[in-house]
């Protein structure tokens, strides 16, 4: 019984994740207060889009203040994933 719940869990989590034509495993983008976008990926690295639209790198641990006032550190640097997701989106 529990077995048969686990793979309808797996099956719909694809299903998701395909709708969302996500090549790049991204799980979210946070947009933050100086105009900057943070990248997050499934497996919890990071990486930085500027105001102006282009992957820019950050150094690990460095603080950053979202829209809403939170503040955020940055896990990873993943200029490379995010640079190929600007590219698929424009
Ligand atoms: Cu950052």
């Amino acid at each position: 019984m529990f077995k048969k719940f686990a793979v309808a869990g797996v099956t719909s989590l694809i299903a998701v994740s395909a709708f969302a034509m996500n090549p790049a495993d991204l799980k979210e983008t946070v947009a933050l207060k100086d105009g900057s976008t943070v990248y997050v990926f499934l497996d919890g690295k990071m990486g930085m889009e500027n105001p102006y639209g282009r992957a820019v790198p950050m150094p690990e641990g460095q603080a950053m203040v979202t829209a809403d006032g939170k503040t955020v550190r940055m896990v990873g640097n993943e200029v490379a994933r995010v640079s190929s997701l600007i590219q698929i989106e424009s």
